[in-house]
């Protein structure tokens, strides 16, 4: 199995060239449930160790449905497809890159939640135009154990976040254990008061906001993944969801730049539309590095070849 790596502003994507499990025909949608449904051994194999790290997302790439995308494709991490993903789109636009199949301007990719447009400025930055993005819920509060109440609003970025405006913990690489901790207990608070997205949806993202450390940028963050992992890049998603807040609150114009930190100093730069729906267009921009190009070998007699599981 072919697979390319790259980090978007730290956090790692492994886009998958060939190898992939065939997941029939179909919408991408139906194809990532499917994916997610009968081959999570594939998906754990790619992205947990002894080949990756629970921070890892593949992207593997499928044959797009709508004949005006570049290529289909389904992230993911070791539990289940992401409807769309941020870091992993910029990480893939530069991979492509890299690989010749595409050049500068403007391509479409599509994803299991929508179409997003991304235009590739140089050998590593990118911007995407992400599907519409809206909040669902203001000022939630749960009890979190161990620690009291925590207030946050619930939005959509392509994936749900329940997003906290002052963090109680420091935003501070030296802190991601304890962040880490209090993320995870704030999921399990949601779960427990049943506080959901859009038809239920599991909340599988937390995000915490606080003041930057540049004083040129906005906000700083730390963001929980699905996976337990910590997203080392601002999110592209957990972007989308939070300038979709900023938007509602009235504090941010359309048009206007929000740079986000993320808990190691990496940024993104984030503006918006507004949508049709009644949500906003966010467009994220960010840099991508490619960090090795690998064939993966799954010999049938490792007892780990489908990923060391949590
Ligand atoms: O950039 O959207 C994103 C993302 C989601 C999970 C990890 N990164």
């Amino acid at each position: 199995m072919r697979v390319i790596d790259s980090h978007t502003a730290g956090e790692p994507t492994r886009v998958v060239l060939d190898g992939g499990p065939d997941l029939g025909s179909g919408s991408l949608a139906e194809r990532a449930a499917r994916l997610e449904a009968e081959h999570l051994d594939f998906c754990a194999s790619v992205v947990l160790e002894p080949r990756g790290h629970d921070a890892v997302i593949g992207a593997l790439l499928v044959p797009p449905s709508d004949p005006d995308c570049v290529t289909g494709v389904i992230s993911f991490n070791n539990l289940q497809n992401l409807g769309m993903c941020g870091h992993a789109t910029i990480g893939l636009a530069v991979t492509l890159a890299h690989l010749g199949r595409i050049a500068p301007g403007r391509h479409k990719f599509e994803t299991p939640v929508g179409v997003v447009e991304v235009t590739l400025h140089d050998a590593n930055t990118a911007s995407v135009v992400n599907v519409e993005s809206y909040r669902l819920h203001k000022d939630v509060t749960v009890e979190v154990e161990g620690h009291g109440p925590v207030t946050g609003d619930v939005a959509w970025g392509g994936n749900w976040f329940f997003l906290v405006k002052d963090s109680p913990v420091a935003l501070r690489p030296s802190e991601i254990r304890p962040l880490t901790d209090l993320t995870l207990r704030i999921r399990a608070a949601l779960e427990k008061a049943g506080v959901t997205g859009s038809e239920g949806a599991w909340i599988d993202h937390i995000e915490l906001f606080g003041p930057p450390e540049d004083p040129a940028n906005q906000s700083r963050n730390f963001v929980l993944c699905p996976g337990g992992a910590y997203d080392r890049s601002p999110c592209g998603t957990g972007c989308s969801a939070k300038i979709a807040c900023l938007a509602a609150d009235g504090v941010l114009a359309p048009g206007r730049d929000w740079v986000q930190e993320s808990v190691i100093g990496s940024t993104y730069r984030v503006s918006y539309q507004p949508g049709t729906g009644g949500g906003v267009v966010p467009t994220v921009t960010g840099q991508a590095f490619v960090t090795s190009e690998a064939t993966l070998i799954f010999d049938r007699s490792d007892p780990y070849r489908s990923g060391i599981r949590p």
